[in-house]
């Protein structure tokens, strides 16, 4: 075996985005490309000399050749160890929690998370640091700024490491253990949650589906749901990880998981549903006849979470990404707990996890999570759900319902705009950062406008300072929030996220898009999308 060092020239376009660097997989497999890559992430990070790393994906198409890639890298640039996942396969939240176990130096984690997986469809890499947490800003830029002036990259020409069973190797004098993905995941749930009680509500002949997506949480949801907390057989549905995911979008909301919406829609439909995402970090709930908002999910977990013992002492404080609706905030109140709002992407839960200033965290993208690990996780949720059900005894919708009665209830909704042109989308960002200062006192369509500002997150630990993170529009009893997306792969996608406070003597069960169209067509019209991007419905709805 020998360590090449192989000339290269910079590739355009290695900037993460909001999570990582997502491109179409294709981009990905370009000579050189990946390699640069990484060898920008060991340079940016001091080198990989001596340091041990975990490293796994999501099984989707490219995923194997990947490791396989990186493996010898790391090797070539002197790592010490790498601890892969069996079949080249760990969940996001696995990958966390294996970096914080074993106290590695970080993680690679394979995967363009809810995108769909494919030669023509979309791959990510995303590397995550020594507290398990998605790089932080600083790093990410550093690993761009070395990606802009890379002139090699060190690879071994040893032999692929056979990653169907669990075993030891060495490669250049490199260790190369082969891990079970799922055992000590399984382990962490165990210890978090209450599986007696748990066990006995699907003995007493509860009823759950949890939709895998075809995606990596299969393995883990069959072994946690069915083999040892008793759901009946076939309770976990496309539960093999495939390549291209079936063909499916691994993205858990109502229109992605169109068919588990169906079964838990029907009159016979069973007491709770669930689905999670490529890499498992994200989840959707549902119970029988209702779905659960992400935002509410968050909320309800928040204000019921000491049905667990992990939590049983109480919460330190939560956290939501700014487009998140503030139904977390009413909680955070009335617990008499801090409650902080930073901007989107996981890894700005990181500083406030470490500091010991929140324990739960969450965001309108289907992502929550606790100080468990340093990622958002989907198996996570859906066994706080199933713990606080346990507990209560109630069906979803009562719980939701009863919750709302308490809190009053945030209607709330997402509206995508895909596949625009860069120009069109940033043409009504700019079009409307331009009206923020003459906005607040404007009526627009009966709703007056009360403030309007851009986004700008001061970390409370670090003091850094991220902006540019969104516009607000304040309403009496509502918001609306625009920003661009940051994990797309094709042109640009405006997010609108609309949000209307229904107090708790209010009517909640209206129609959620009816409640919300008078605040939808007032910022159409500010932000004029009929008129830059020459329509006026959204590509997705969530
Ligand atoms: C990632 C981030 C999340 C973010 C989501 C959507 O999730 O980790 O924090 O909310 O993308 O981001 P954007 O609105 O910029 O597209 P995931 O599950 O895709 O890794």
């Amino acid at each position: 075996m020998a360590i090449h060092t192989k000339s290269i020239q910079p590739f355009e376009g290695q900037k993460p985005g909001t999570s990582g660097l997502r491109k179409k997989t294709r981009v990905f497999m370009q000579p050189g490309f990946l390699e640069a890559f990484v060898q920008s992430i060991f340079e940016a990070t001091g080198g990989a000399e001596g340091k041990t790393y975990v490293l796994g994906g999501d099984g989707r198409f490219f995923n194997a050749a990947a490791i396989q890639t990186i493996l010898k890298m790391a090797a070539a640039n002197g790592a010490a160890c790498v601890l892969v996942g069996q079949n080249g396969l760990l969940s996001t939240p696995a990958t966390s929690h294996l970096i914080r176990l074993n106290q590695t130096d970080g993680g690679f984690i394979l995967s363009a998370s809810h995108n769909p997986g494919g030669i023509e469809e979309d791959f990510g890499l995303k590397f995550n640091a020594a507290n398990g947490g998605p790089a932080p800003e600083a790093l990410t830029e550093a690993m761009y700024a070395i990606s802009q002036t890379i002139t090699s990259y060190k690879i071994s020409d040893g032999p692929d490491i056979d990653l169907s069973r669990q075993h030891e190797a060495s490669l250049d004098g490199m260790r190369v253990q082969v891990i079970d993905s799922v055992a000590d995941y399984h382990a962490l749930m165990r210890g978090l949650f209450d599986f007696d009680a748990i066990r006995a509500l699907f003995a007493g002949g509860y009823r759950m589906v949890f939709d895998a997506m075809h995606a990596v949480t299969g393995p883990y949801a069959k072994a946690i749901f069915e083999d040892d907390l008793g759901a009946a057989p076939g309770s976990v549905r496309n539960a093999v990880p495939l390549e291209d995911f079936g063909g499916g979008h691994p993205d858990p909301n109502p229109i992605w998981a169109s068919e588990l919406m169906a079964t838990m829609m029907a009159s016979d439909g069973p007491d709770f549903g669930a689905a999670s995402d490529g890499d498992g970090d994200r989840n959707m709930i549902t119970g029988k006849g209702v779905f659960v908002s992400p935002s509410d999910s968050l909320a309800v977990l928040a204000a019921n979470a000491t049905a667990a013992p992990a939590y049983a002492k109480g919460l330190a404080g939560v956290a939501r990404s700014m487009p998140t609706s503030a139904a977390a905030d009413r909680v955070a109140e009335a617990l008499g707990i801090e409650a902080f709002e930073t901007p989107t992407g996981w890894k700005f839960f990181g500083n406030l996890l470490d500091a010991g200033r929140v324990t739960i965290c969450g965001e309108e993208s289907a992502g929550t999570s606790s100080d468990h690990v340093r990622e958002k996780d989907g198996l996570w949720a859906v066994l706080l759900w199933l713990n606080i059900l346990a507990e209560q005894k109630k069906p979803v919708a009562q719980l939701l319902a009863e919750h709302w009665a308490r809190y009053g209830r945030d209607y709330y909704s997402r509206h995508d705009y895909e596949a625009l042109p860069t120009e069109k989308a940033q043409a009504v960002m700019a079009g409307l950062r331009d009206q923020l200062a003459s906005l607040p006192g404007r009526s627009v369509g009966g709703l007056t406008l009360t403030a309007a500002d851009e986004f700008a997150y001061h970390d409370p630990i670090d003091g850094s300072t991220s902006s540019g993170q969104g516009l607000r529009l304040y309403f009496e009893g509502a918001r609306a929030v625009l920003r661009l997306s940051g994990t797309g792969t094709q042109g640009a996608t405006l997010r609108l996220y609309l949000e209307r406070y229904e107090p708790p003597e209010g009517d909640h069960q209206r129609d959620l898009q009816a409640a919300l169209a008078p605040l939808r067509d007032a910022v159409r019209s500010l932000a004029r999308i009929e008129a830059l991007l020459g329509r006026v419905e959204p590509d997705v709805i969530t």
